[in-house]
């Protein structure tokens, strides 16, 4: 999986502060602060995701998402990582093929990261994220499968971030899922695709 480091957070408060970032091919120019990570492999339709932090309520780093959508989403959605092993959002609707720009957000004082998946994939993927042992961490807890569509990275409490996919345009029930150790158990929803 190849990852492009597309930004560095608040370069001010940093002393080895480089030059300002410089977005790679197919990426809008981005100014301010903000750090991410995108996984080229995974461009279109899979995830592009913007780690964003929060700080005093606000939220740093703005993006407009993928340049060739002509700062356009289609739907945006927003879950969040609750306390009690849950998702906010037991589930969502988006179109097939639809633009999404998907914001979770940690509210719980425990790590939590989302993933979807295939339809009927979800405890699935949460088993073999169970088996990936000491790799887990490095991995987000996100297993290699193709059941695995779109994720955001693991993140610690009361971190935000932002992905963005474009929906499967087959429509149906698909599941997200938290892949840390155990929590697939409780956290899932289901992203229903429908016209
Ligand atoms: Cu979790």
């Amino acid at each position: 999986m190849k990852k492009f480091v597309i930004g560095v957070f608040v370069c001010a408060l940093v002393s080895a502060c480089g030059s300002s970032p410089t977005a790679p091919e197919n990426f809008a120019q981005i100014g301010g602060n903000w750090t991410g990570t995108f996984d080229s492999s995974n461009w279109n339709p899979i995830a592009v995701k913007v780690n964003l932090t929060q700080s005093a309520g606000s939220v740093t780093g703005t993006w407009a998402g993928p340049t060739d959508w002509n700062g356009t989403v289609d739907q945006t959605v927003s879950v969040q990582g609750v306390e009690g092993l849950k998702f906010s959002l037991a589930s969502f609707d988006v179109k097939p093929g639809a633009r999404v720009k998907l914001d979770f957000a940690n509210t719980s004082d425990m790590l939590h990261n989302l993933v979807v998946v295939k339809p009927g994939a979800g405890t699935k993927v949460g088993e073999a994220a169970l088996k990936l042992g000491l790799d887990g961490q490095k991995l987000d807890y996100v297993p290699k499968s193709d059941d695995v569509l779109f994720n955001t990275s693991l993140l610690e409490p009361q971190k935000v971030e932002s992905i963005y996919f474009v929906a499967p345009t087959t429509p149906g029930e698909y599941q997200y899922v938290c892949t840390f150790p155990g929590h697939y158990v409780t956290m899932q929803g289901t992203m229903r695709v429908i016209r």
